[in-house]
């Protein structure tokens, strides 16, 4: 029984993933660089992916999601980002915004929100960092949530936040009690159109530049306390929870734009001749491309196996979110590095998508956590926290 359940499942991944595969030739990779150049939030291509079901892919049915694994999910980001990281966020960004509610939310909550979220109808996005607190993401926030009856005050300046700008629904995290360090952290939904509530500066960045990545400002912001995700002091560990399980989402993201790069590179290296031959079959471009498939395919198993633990609810997704999340940020940098070099000057042209491969590949070593903090995460599952860090 337990085999033709996994049969019937690894059938309806195999589905999806063929559908995502066509949408992804035909209508996310010929857009690609006009959303790179324009630098506009693609909304037919957020259209495309509600359409097909693919915005709430781990939410279960009972919320309107699809009830799909995390597996499933890892790979419809990456097969996304092998054409376009920008596109390939606005699954990814969905599922961040929509984690706390789904791990820490009431069931009211979850009834109130998710449908929405899993349609595509609305947006959602997560509010962690500020302008001091980027990775120590505890001890330095400041935006400040006072308790008043039945409502919640919220003050205080988010940075960096990706398709904040374009949300409805925005999971934010702000100090309810400072003195009381990790256990002085809550979560709250606040939803667009709230007074008090503004969308700042938008970021000019080098990559992933169809998605928007603003400030948002929350002044005297009122919110009923019915929007609080959770009991108070609890928000801290709800936003560790949900980094565990999105950090797989980046790793996909970043596997995804090495895969389309390793592809582009292969392709050119396989018709330009030089010397008399194609240029993948001198040792130099060769090795290289051995490498870069090496690499590729060590990080793929890496990012599978986290995803199942994800699945599994398994006690040590932390550790294996981060080593996913490090190792796809390393080898997207390092192979649409090489890319731009196997396709030479080609390769430094906005003509050819190698160029905006690599630029796009070089937040996935920074968001959700820097390569530094991940390495903090596992080195610290290893061998325990130092008590004076
Ligand atoms: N799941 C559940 N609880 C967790 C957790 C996890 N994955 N990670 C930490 N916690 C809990 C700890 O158990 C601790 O609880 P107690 O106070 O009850 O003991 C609390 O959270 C504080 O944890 P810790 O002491 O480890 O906090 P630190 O300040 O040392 O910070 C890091 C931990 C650095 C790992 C965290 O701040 C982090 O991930 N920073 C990067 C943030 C990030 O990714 N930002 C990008 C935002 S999205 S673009």
């Amino acid at each position: 029984m337990a085999v033709m359940v996994q049969q019937q499942a690894d059938d309806e991944e195999a589905m999806m993933l063929s559908v995502v595969r066509d949408l992804v030739r035909e209508k996310v990779a010929p857009r690609a660089a006009q959303i790179d150049e324009t630098e506009e939030f693609p909304w037919d291509i957020k259209e495309l992916f509600a359409q097909n079901d693919l915005m709430g892919i781990p939410i279960p049915t009972e919320y309107g999601g699809l009830g799909g694994t995390f597996l499933t999910y890892v790979k419809v980001v990456e097969e996304i980002a092998k054409a376009c990281a920008s596109s390939s966020l606005i699954v990814a960004v969905q599922e961040l915004g929509m984690l706390p509610i789904l791990i820490g939310g009431s069931e009211e909550q979850k009834r109130r929100f998710l449908p929405s979220i899993a349609s595509g109808e609305k947006i959602a996005a997560y509010a962690l960092t500020e302008a001091s607190s980027g990775s120590d993401a505890l001890g330095s926030m400041r935006t400040r949530a006072t308790r008043n009856g039945d409502t919640y005050t919220l003050d205080g300046q988010k940075i960096w936040i990706t398709n904040g700008s374009v949300a409805d629904v925005v999971c934010v995290f702000a100090v309810t009690d400072p003195a009381a360090g990790s256990r002085g952290v809550t979560a709250f939904v606040v939803e667009k159109g709230t007074s008090g509530f503004v969308v700042g500066k938008k970021e000019r960045k080098m990559g992933i530049r169809g998605s928007p990545t603003v400030e948002l400002i929350f002044d005297n912001c009122v919110i009923p306390a019915a929007n609080r995700i959770g009991e108070e002091g609890e928000g801290f560990k709800i936003a560790m929870k949900v980094l565990d399980k999105s950090r797989p989402g980046i790793a996909a993201q970043a596997l995804g734009i090495a895969a389309g790069a390793l592809d582009y590179a292969t392709n050119y290296a396989k018709e330009r001749v030089a010397f008399g031959k194609p240029i993948g079959q001198h040792q130099g471009v060769g090795f290289m491309l051995a490498d870069m498939l090496t690499e590729v395919e060590s990080a793929r198993m890496l990012l599978y196996e986290a995803a199942r633990k994800c699945d599994a609810g398994s006690s040590d997704v932390s550790l294996w979110a981060s080593m996913a999340k490090l190792k796809c940020g390393d080898v997207a940098m390092s192979v649409t590095t090489d890319a731009v070099q196997v396709l030479g000057g080609f390769g430094y042209s906005s003509e050819y998508p190698v160029e905006r491969m690599m630029r796009d590949a070089k937040i996935t070593q920074i968001y959700e956590g820097t390569q530094q903090i991940q390495r903090l995460v596992i080195s610290r599952a290893m061998v325990g926290k130092a008590k004076t860090s």
